[in-house]
């Protein structure tokens, strides 16, 4: 049975009226796909997507897939524990505050979504809504039907496909159900970034579908901000790197033989720049591990990532601030988020008396003026987020990564 019948009847999609002449499905979905994939790669011809024929090789999907027949098997060098054995005060003592990683199991056993996230619910009851699956040159979402994703999971021989990322759910109304699906685990529940005025609150949440080959390219969440990361379908492999470490260096830029750096993609990374980071020595300690379904991440703040998608799956992650994390978010926040900062300050003052004279004491401390201060005096910004006339103590190292200054 040809591979892509096979998922088809795996995942249950065979009872759509669409996929009964799978030969048609195949080619209307090149066809609708061609636009998007321009808008999202303009300089990538319709071949090159799919260029290292890399599918022919990765295709695993079944869930539970033995990991050799995709990579070689990780080494799980993270601790992993079961939420029932971990209080919030021991997480907090163990991996909060040191700011390191832990796999967790089992704080999603009792989400609905553990049963209906799945690929034929999903076309069922989403089919018709848009969701986000990149950004075009100038950072506009491109969207498509769900329906029209799920056809294209199931299809494609991308070497590194085009990944279903769509934040905010809490702001589409036909979304919202899906953030009734899950909870946030009792560890992450304090949360500094829910206090701002909606219009200016920073993406937090993202629903994430991967087919199977594509991934998340090497990065640190934007602002320094901590996340937690679950998946309710499917496998995903991640290779961390401590947050001391060089942008250059994890991205292994020696190693890259394309002139345009930026044509790396995270399976990329993982098949040929990873293997030979280690060999060089630059890693120093290695931080591998395979999610599987059920599994939630703790990511600390800064801890760079890659993470690639083992088979075709469905996850959900947030970022959040809280303690542990706070002086390095507000210390990058403030700078790019200049208006949104003033608003979350204005907020603190109102709803965390503590956390205002915190950000107050760091403003202090590093002699740093918030926007409105020059907006009331009719002053120009100084710091615009590439201007080098910071601060000593600000943090000038941050990689900018999905985010755009207020
Ligand atoms: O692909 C993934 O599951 C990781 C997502 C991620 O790293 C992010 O949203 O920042
Ligand atoms: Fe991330």
């Amino acid at each position: 049975m040809p591979f892509d019948e096979s998922i088809v009847k795996a995942y249950g999609l065979d009872q759509f009226e669409e996929f009964q002449d799978l030969d048609l499905l195949r080619q209307q979905v090149k066809q609708n796909f061609k636009g998007k994939k321009k808008l999202i790669r303009p300089d990538f011809s319709e071949k090159e997507w799919e260029k290292a024929k890399l599918a022919s090789i990765y295709n695993s999907t079944e869930e539970g897939a033995p990991m050799g027949r995709y990579l070689t098997d990780p080494e799980e060098n993270i601790p992993r524990v079961h939420c029932d054995d971990l209080s919030v005060e021991d997480f907090i003592e163990n991996y909060q505050i040191p700011n390191k990683p832990v796999i967790i199991e089992g704080c999603a056993d009792d989400w609905p979504a553990m049963k209906s996230w799945n690929f034929k619910q999903l076309y069922d009851d989403f089919g018709e809504v848009d969701f986000e699956i990149g950004e075009d040159e100038i950072g506009t979402p491109v969207t498509v039907k769900l329906k029209e994703y799920l056809q294209y999971m199931v299809f494609n021989h991308d070497d590194s496909p085009m990944y279903l990322f769509h934040r905010n759910l809490h702001k589409c109304p036909e979304m919202k159900r899906l953030l009734e699906d899950y909870e946030v685990p009792k560890y992450f529940r304090e949360d500094y970034q829910q206090i701002f005025d909606e219009k200016y609150k920073p993406d937090y949440n993202w629903f994430l579908i991967g087919p199977r080959r594509s991934g998340s390219y090497v990065h640190y969440d934007p602002f320094s901000m901590s996340a937690w990361n679950t998946s309710l379908f499917g496998h995903k492999r991640w290779i961390l790197f401590e947050p001391d470490m060089d942008r250059a260096v994890v991205e292994g830029e020696e190693f890259k033989t394309d002139q345009n750096l930026d044509n790396y993609t995270a399976i990329d990374h993982v098949l040929n720049i990873y293997p030979k980071l280690l060999e060089s020595g630059l890693v120093k300690k290695k931080y591998e591990f395979v999610q599987k379904k059920g599994d939630t991440i703790f990511l600390p703040s800064k801890w760079w990532h890659v993470v690639l998608n083992v088979d075709d799956t469905i996850a959900i992650t947030q970022n959040f601030t809280n303690q542990a994390n706070f002086e390095k978010v507000w210390r990058s926040f403030r700078r790019t988020k200049k208006r949104s900062a003033c608003n979350w300050l204005r907020n603190m003052k109102i709803y965390n008396k503590d956390l205002y004279h915190q950000a107050l004491k760091l403003n202090e401390q590093d002699d740093y003026k918030m926007y409105d201060y020059y907006m009331s005096r009719n002053e120009p910004w100084p710091l615009s987020p590439t201007s080098s006339q910071t601060e000593s103590s600000e943090d000038l190292t941050d990689y900018e990564f999905d985010y755009s200054s207020d």
